[in-house]
């Protein structure tokens, strides 16, 4: 089956990772928003260079411009091949231009996984990856603005009937086979 699923949760939860790993084994496009956003940074692209002091102060990059990279994705992926968004949306507008764009193409979503954690263990993961927007002030401040603008989402999912939290506490394996179970 060709699932359509949707990664929500703090940064450092482990979306990336868990995405990752669901994608190869189920066969799904991984469109992960932060890789690609960091593939145009490491580019050196107009688009990149627009994001990347954007991503070293842990803030949001433009809707326009992250919704101009899932839009493109998505419509290049084969007619009823499922996918799985990483990282995306982010913040109210972004779900909303994709609610509009999957209407579009015909796919609704069909399962948003939300991954919980303590901040104190995202912490300690985001210092330990070391990525360049991983110091202790820009994690602290990318958790300030997942509050503010991305934890409203799982009001706005769970209304629509498609939220499931996952305790994203354990191994990888752990908490892979907790996200396997839901798809069952
Ligand atoms: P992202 O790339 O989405 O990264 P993240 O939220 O920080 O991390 P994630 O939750 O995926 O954690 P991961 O699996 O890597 O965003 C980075 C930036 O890009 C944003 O701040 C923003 O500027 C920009 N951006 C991205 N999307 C955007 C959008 N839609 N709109 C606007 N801006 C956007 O795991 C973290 C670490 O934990 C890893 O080192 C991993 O190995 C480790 N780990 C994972 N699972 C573990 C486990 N079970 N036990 C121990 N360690 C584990």
């Amino acid at each position: 089956m060709k699932h359509r699923l949707l990664f929500l949760g703090p940064p450092g939860a482990g979306k990336g990772t868990q995405a990752q790993l669901l994608a190869s084994t189920h066969g799904l496009l991984h469109l992960s928003t932060g890789d690609l956003l960091r593939a145009e940074v490491a580019a050196g692209s107009p688009l990149g260079q627009e994001a990347e002091a954007v991503m070293a102060r842990g803030e949001l990059v433009s809707d326009a411009l992250v919704l101009a990279i899932v839009r493109q994705r998505l419509q290049g992926q084969a007619e009823g091949g499922g996918w799985l968004l990483d990282g995306f949306p982010r913040n109210l507008p972004q779900a909303e231009a994709l609610a509009a764009l999957l209407a579009e193409l015909g796919q609704p979503i069909e399962l948003v996984v939300l991954l919980e954690l303590d901040d104190a263990v995202l912490i300690q993961r985001l210092l330990s990856r070391g990525r360049a927007d991983d110091n202790e002030d820009v994690i602290r401040h990318r958790l300030e603005v997942y509050r503010e603008q991305t934890a409203p989402l799982i009001h706005y999912y769970r209304e629509q009937g498609l939220l499931k939290p996952v305790e994203a506490h354990g191994t990888v394996e752990q908490i892979g086979a907790r996200i396997t179970a839901l798809l069952e």
